[in-house]
């Protein structure tokens, strides 16, 4: 089921609970146009000369913008201030890099090394970083908040999300089915430096864009400050 494009405009107290219950806010206007083209720019040069795109976080500016946003949000997100900055990932949509994803919910979270426990699973390495699956309470914790550089528009392969799918956990492959045919889906439609705060167990998805116009995402993910189990969250910077 097709639902239609929604925008939520912030205001403190329903912006948690729209979190808690929906599992994802709009917030628009948190970082400047001439900031977005100059991150933009950044971004661009970065991809030439590494193919990686989770590790922005190497670089000062990128720490630097994750900790702004995160302090513009402390009076839209009540809970944001208890969180800490663990991870920033680029995407970069448009006509020459097309790409789509399927119906998915981010259960990986960047580590500092493997902890052997067996309730920790899901291990991997990918641009030298560590990943395994967070546990169910450590993601329910966790807030990814993408930073839109340019206007995410329907035509342009915005993020798709399914309303409240993040409070089910951790899904089967025959769970994420049932939710998919049974629940309404949002197009997740962000203006040009405007934020989508969301979590990470919210099911998404995002289509091939048929537009001319990018579509550039710095999502940077925001954890507790403590982890479950003896795991460190990986060092930034
Ligand atoms: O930006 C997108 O379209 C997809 C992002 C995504 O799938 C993710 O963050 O896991």
């Amino acid at each position: 089921m097709i639902g239609a494009a929604h925008r939520f405009v912030c205001c403190k107290g329903a912006i948690d609970m729209l979190i808690d219950e929906q599992g994802y806010k709009i917030v628009v206007d948190v970082i400047d146009s001439d900031t977005c083209d100059d991150l933009a720019f950044r971004c661009h040069g970065l991809q030439k000369s590494s193919a990686g795109s989770r590790r922005l976080l190497d670089h000062g500016w990128c720490r630097q913008v994750g900790m702004e946003i995160q302090s513009k949000l402390d009076r839209a997100i009540d809970s944001i201030d208890h969180l800490t900055l663990v991870q920033c990932t680029y995407f970069d949509k448009s006509p020459t890099s097309n790409w789509l994803v399927t119906w998915h919910q981010d259960c990986s979270v960047p580590v500092a090394s493997r902890v052997d426990s067996p309730e920790l699973t899901g291990w991997s390495t990918k641009e030298g970083m560590t990943f395994v699956y967070g546990p169910d309470e450590l993601l329910a914790k966790m807030l990814a908040v993408r930073l839109h550089l340019n206007d995410s528009l329907e035509t342009n392969g915005p993020l798709r999300v399914i309303p409240g799918s993040h409070r089910f956990g951790t899904l089967t492959d025959a769970e994420i089915e049932r939710q998919r045919h049974e629940s309404e889906e949002v197009s997740c439609i962000v203006p040009k430096g405007g934020v989508l705060a969301m979590r990470p167990l919210i099911l998404h998805a995002s289509s091939k864009s048929t537009s001319t116009v990018p579509r550039r995402v710095l999502h940077f993910l925001f954890g507790p400050m403590t982890l479950p189990h003896g795991l460190q969250w990986a060092p930034i910077g």
